[in-house]
């Protein structure tokens, strides 16, 4: 990466960056940075508290106070012009946009509530106890394989992923069929938040398909009575919500609920394999299974950058922000700023994480969370009980993503208890 104090006009609508804005020429969507992110994370946030990405002509956040700050500004960095690099001010959307994610109270607002209501930790009660036994289930099965304790598994696929895909396609009330585009569809709508790089064209042979198949999923006799689906569509007949927003709200659902979790999970196993003394220590006091799954999501941050755009001006700092702009934040980099956090390239579970702005932070927090926080809670709880020690068997392989930090592979084995 290059920095210079001097701005240069190479951007592709090219407006005057302000003279004292840092400008990197880096690519942080190009294949080697998305495998080893946290090297540009660290020199965005030593280059000053605003940079400007000439590639993109976009400018980035890297520092946790800027981030943090851009994240609960909502009327300054607004969504409603699209939280990836495409600016919808300018380029139609390849898909209608989320009511949720990519849009700005007033309208934000009614689908949000009816989300919150549905997936509040409340809602989620009764799915506890089946998540659990279920957790156990698949484990009791992995350790049933000889595999699990001699060789090595693949935990990426067989837990990470195969958790999320047992519980929540049912939760969420989706028939049986198809159930294997749900991360292919999430897949390629994370990697389309960056720019059309070769992440994007590896989906065009799919999204056709997937994505229609997801958009079928959405109508409402399609959905399981009880259901999280139903729920959100029952929302329509209160007047909460009209008949036409239902189908996009469960669409959110589809979209942000399935690749998000799986590589949590796949965040907090890794955590865990590469730390054996953390996982002895929550083994020893498993209060601390609470606290583990946030403090891997800080310290993995399974989705890295969203963008905003600035409405009007937008200062920060001393540089102002001109109208329109796309502003990237880098949630991975605030979470590892060491400006905010003490040692935080270390995953330690006698930290206090929260505050991490994995979830995102503001308005748009993740709706989801406590979602995935049952589904880690489940699989730790289970893991746990049955497992003493969890060897890394094999190098772990990145599943590369333009917005998600991600495994494709994690050899482990089990050393059962
Ligand atoms: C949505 C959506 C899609 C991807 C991510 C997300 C992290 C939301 O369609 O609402 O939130």
């Amino acid at each position: 990466m290059t920095t210079t104090s001097t701005s240069t006009p190479a951007t592709s609508r090219a407006r005057a960056v302000p003279a004292h804005v840092p400008v990197s020429d880096a690519d942080p969507f190009a294949l080697d940075t998305l495998a080893d992110p946290n090297p540009l994370h660290e020199a965005l946030r030593e280059a000053g508290p605003v940079v400007h990405l000439s590639r993109y002509g976009v400018y980035a956040l890297a520092r946790y106070e800027e981030v943090h700050t851009a994240l609960v500004d909502w009327q300054s960095f607004c969504s409603s012009a699209g939280v990836g690099l495409s600016n919808f001010r300018h380029e139609e959307p390849w898909r209608p946009p989320s009511l949720l994610l990519e849009a700005d109270p007033p309208r934000h607002d009614a689908p949000r509530v009816v989300l919150e209501k549905v997936l509040s930790p409340r809602a989620l009660r009764r799915l506890r106890e089946r998540w659990v036994a279920d957790a156990h289930d698949l484990v009791d099965d992995l350790l049933s394989r000889p595999a699990t304790t001699r060789g090595g598994f693949e935990a990426a696929r067989e837990i990470a992923q195969a958790f999320p895909l047992r519980v929540f396609p049912d939760a969420v009330g989706l028939p049986a069929e198809g159930r294997e585009n749900l991360l292919p569809y999430g897949d390629h709508t994370f990697n389309a938040f960056g720019p059309p790089n070769e992440l994007v064209a590896r989906g065009t042979g799919h999204i056709g398909r997937t994505s229609a198949w997801v958009a079928a999923q959405c109508a409402r006799e399609v959905l399981a009575p009880e259901g999280f689906g139903a729920q959100i569509w029952a929302a329509s007949d209160t007047g909460d919500i009209s008949p036409q927003q239902a189908p996009l709200i469960v669409r959110s659902l589809l979209t942000a609920g399935v690749d998000t979790t799986v590589h949590g999970i796949g965040a907090v196993l890794y955590a865990f394999a590469s730390n054996p003394e953390q996982y002895e220590r929550v083994r020893a006091e498993p209060r601390l299974l609470r606290v583990a799954f946030d403090e891997a999501v800080r310290w993995e941050s399974p989705v890295q950058t969203f963008f905003r755009t600035a409405e009007g001006d937008v200062r920060i700092g001393d540089t102002v922000v001109p109208d329109g702009e796309k502003v990237l934040m880098f949630l991975a980099s605030a979470n590892r700023d060491p400006r905010r956090w003490e040692d935080p390239d270390t995953f330690d579970l006698t930290r206090d994480p929260s505050g991490h702005v994995g979830f995102g932070m503001g308005i748009h927090q993740c709706v989801g969370q406590h979602v995935a926080r049952l589904e880690a809670e489940a699989v730790m709880t289970a893991l746990l009980e049955r497992v003493e020690r969890i060897e890394l068997v094999g190098e772990p392989r990145r599943h590369l993503n333009n917005t998600l930090r991600a495994w494709a592979s994690m050899p482990l084995r089990f050393h059962t208890a």
